[in-house]
């Protein structure tokens, strides 16, 4: 029996580096967690916040920022109530305008009529954060309409300046964040930006910061704005060649990422709950509802992706009644739709053989763990209920910290003997959620039909979800 084993365990392994050059690039620490927290809040505040313009020119007075009632924690128990994980502000936007009082501008918070001057954003919303157990991060424009410095090499120094502040003032910085959108001067100048050393700045006195761009190096731009993830979404990137901003890879590339990339550089869908990044008040009608964003959870979260959802402070420097009742049926959606994995207590079988099926409860037990399973290079199973259930939802979990391997699978649904339906998918990675008309099955039976090594599939859930939510 030991020497059956040896020899099943041998083929595959050969079968396994056969078929496999590709070693998958695998994620930092680093990364690991950040792929866990899955959804976060963006918030676009400063002077365009009061002027109704999506891009400031840089020539408005800073007095013009000055919210009536801003309060940071009412920003965090929102979130907090919303299920988001952290909250990622704009400390700088093209405007050039400091929502803290940088030694390096004068066009900040002190120049405002806000607090007399004495107010300082960061602060408070790092306190808040802090306070409600929220991740914070920074989105830091490296265009700036208003520094007299633009364009010059003095400017790098301005830049590096600001990073400083901003690591060592109001750290720990969860995630940074670097526009590509770039443009001229006050002075009609283009910038040639040193990212070396904005990076090397980054990585010497904050290491565990993500950094945020086109091309990451940690976390890449998904390649459009509407928070859409590509139905493959592969965690790698190739940067060699490519720059941040005009020189960045084509949106297709980011969207999907690269099949053979080198680095492990996942995917941040980011989109605005509102039709632009800052508040305007003739949008308050044009909210997205609490159904468009679990669409969007499932087309960012549910292809392995991150989802960070712009929701804009008001002028009172409040999140806008609107714009929390939708967080809020965003919340309670998810929570009804995953509330019961009705596979527990299923039992699952590996295939490995034609006739060979071994029980391994193992899967479904990791599914809300981070414990993983450890694959074998296209092992099939198949999931047995105990009596028929109805289900419209199926979720895979890769386990990456081992990389990202399986590249093609196909789920079939069984009622008894019988097929009633088959869901194809490629990439899993962190997360994969599947959904098809409601069908009332017996089993499921999951192929892997390709990998890029041995297929490390962590767990599997499924869910009635109410149908509704599913696109038909
Ligand atoms: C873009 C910017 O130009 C928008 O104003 C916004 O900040 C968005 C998140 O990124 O590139």
């Amino acid at each position: 029996m030991r020497k059956i084993s040896i020899g099943i365990f041998l083929l595959l392994s050969i079968n396994s580096i056969a078929q496999n050059n590709f070693q998958s690039p695998l994620p930092t620490r680093q990364q690991l967690a950040w792929h866990e927290k899955e959804y976060y809040l963006f918030m676009h505040f400063g002077p365009n916040t009061f002027t109704s313009k999506e891009w400031g020119e840089g020539n408005e007075s800073p007095e013009l920022f000055n919210p009536s009632e801003m309060d940071t924690r009412q920003w965090c128990r929102i979130a907090k109530k919303a299920g988001a994980k952290g909250i990622i502000i704009t400390a700088k936007h093209h405007d050039g305008f400091c929502l803290w009082p940088s030694k390096y501008s004068e066009h900040t918070v002190k120049e405002s009529k806000w607090k007399k001057g004495d107010g300082d954003v960061l602060k408070e919303l790092s306190k808040s954060c802090r306070e409600f157990g929220l991740k914070f991060g920074v989105y830091i424009s490296p265009w700036d309409r208003n520094h007299p410095d633009y364009g010059t090499e003095k400017y790098n120094d301005v830049f590096v300046g600001m990073l400083k502040e901003l690591l060592k003032n109001y750290g720990p910085i969860w995630e940074l964040w670097w526009d590509g959108a770039n443009g001229e001067g006050p002075n009609g100048k283009k910038q040639v930006y040193d990212w070396q050393r904005y990076e090397k700045t980054v990585r010497d006195i904050s290491p565990s910061t993500l950094i945020f761009s086109d091309i990451g190096p940690d976390i890449r731009w998904v390649g459009n704005e509407k928070g859409i993830a590509g139905e493959s979404n592969w965690n790698f990137l190739d940067t060699a060649g490519f720059k941040r901003g005009l020189g960045a890879p084509p949106t297709d590339t980011l969207n999907h990422g690269n099949y053979y990339g080198k680095q492990w550089i996942p995917a941040e869908c980011d989109v605005s709950i509102r039709p632009g990044w800052f508040w305007h008040e003739k949008e308050n009608d044009k909210v997205k509802t609490g159904e468009q964003l679990f669409d969007l959870y499932l087309k960012s979260v549910g292809r392995g992706a991150n989802l960070l959802l712009n929701v804009p402070p008001d002028s009172r420097g409040l999140i806008h009644e609107k714009d929390s009742a939708s967080l809020i049926t965003f919340k309670e959606l998810r929570e009804n739709s995953f509330k019961e994995n009705i596979l527990k207590g299923a039992d699952t079988y590996y295939q490995f053989s034609q006739k060979d099926f071994r029980n391994k409860p193992l899967l479904l037990r990791g599914f809300d763990t981070t414990s993983a399973y450890y694959g074998i290079n296209l092992q099939n199973f198949i999931v047995d209920f105990k009596k028929p259930v109805t289900i419209n939802c199926i979720a895979l979990k890769e386990a990456i910290h081992l990389g990202q391997t399986v590249r093609k699978f196909s789920i079939v649904l069984y009622n008894g003997d019988k097929p009633v339906g088959e869901v194809q998918g490629t990439s899993v990675g962190r997360k994969r959620i599947l959904t098809f008309p409601t069908t009332t099955v017996t089993s499921v039976r999951v192929y892997l039909e390709d990998a890029q090594g041995n297929d490390n599939i962590r767990g599997i859930a499924a869910y009635l979800i109410d149908e509704k939510l599913i696109e038909k």
